[in-house]
């Protein structure tokens, strides 16, 4: 179909899919119930996962929106085992400073029933590891600086599309930010403009996985609803 125009810019028409009421509230507690069942996971097996499924997922995070629609997103997917080994051994050395020097009482207590420490074995365990770069700008053909916009919140978004697509085919992952994460730029050979903001290890949970049992707030403690009309 051909383009309309808007102020010389071409729109195409979009329609939502209209479900009946009955249909609706039956997909919106299926994909409530299946993020529900999602968990972080840090003990991960080893079994290997297709390129094909990291590559999907990547696709659907990249489908969020963004600030100006610039995409400012960059996924660094590694399976080679010695730069899993370098990302380790970086990121291990930068934890155990933080735990031993940089975390207040108060962080380490708040975190304290995740039963987290230093060692981060999952970083050479987990098939994959995929990183997150936010760029801080992005580069024109000619190589010039193209502004870009809401970086951390468009980059937020695709990293909750990310572990939900993740989540949808069978994989597990967890949220990992070192701190600083400076050396995965170094490791990866990323350029200045893309700042790490996530380090996701991606693969199935172990056999003998164990999740903290926490819980998640209930809906009242999550929103307020001003009604009616
Ligand atoms: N980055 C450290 C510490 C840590 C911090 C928070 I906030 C967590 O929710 C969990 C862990 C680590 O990965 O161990």
């Amino acid at each position: 179909m051909d383009p309309v125009y808007r102020g010389g810019y071409p729109f195409v028409p979009y329609r939502s899919p209209h479900l009946s009421p009955q249909e609706a509230r039956a997909r919106a507690e299926a994909v409530r119930s299946r993020l529900d069942a999602r968990r972080s996971v840090r003990d991960f097996s080893a079994e290997p996962v297709p390129r094909e499924l990291i590559a999907s997922a990547i696709q659907a995070a990249s489908t969020a929106p963004s600030g100006a629609h610039k995409q400012p997103w960059t996924f660094v997917a590694v399976s080679d085992p010695s730069i899993k080994a370098q990302i380790r051994r970086a990121a291990e050395e930068e934890e155990r400073r933080s735990y031993d020097e940089r975390m207040s009482p108060e962080w380490i207590e708040a975190i304290a029933p995740l039963g987290t420490d230093w060692r981060k074995p999952y970083l050479e365990t987990a098939p994959w590891l995929v990183v997150l770069f936010a760029q801080r700008w992005g580069i024109g053909p000619g190589g010039e600086r193209i502004k870009h916009y809401y970086v951390q919140e468009s980059c937020g978004i695709a990293a909750g599309l990310f572990i939900c697509a993740l989540h949808e085919s069978g994989l597990s992952t967890l949220t990992h930010t070192p701190s600083p994460m400076g050396f995965l730029s170094k490791i990866l050979g990323r350029p200045d403009n893309e700042r790490p903001m996530i380090l996701f290890p991606i693969g199935h949970a172990a056999e003998d996985a164990l999740v903290p049992d926490i819980e998640r707030k209930p809906l009242e403690q999550v929103s307020v609803w001003l009604e009616g009309g």
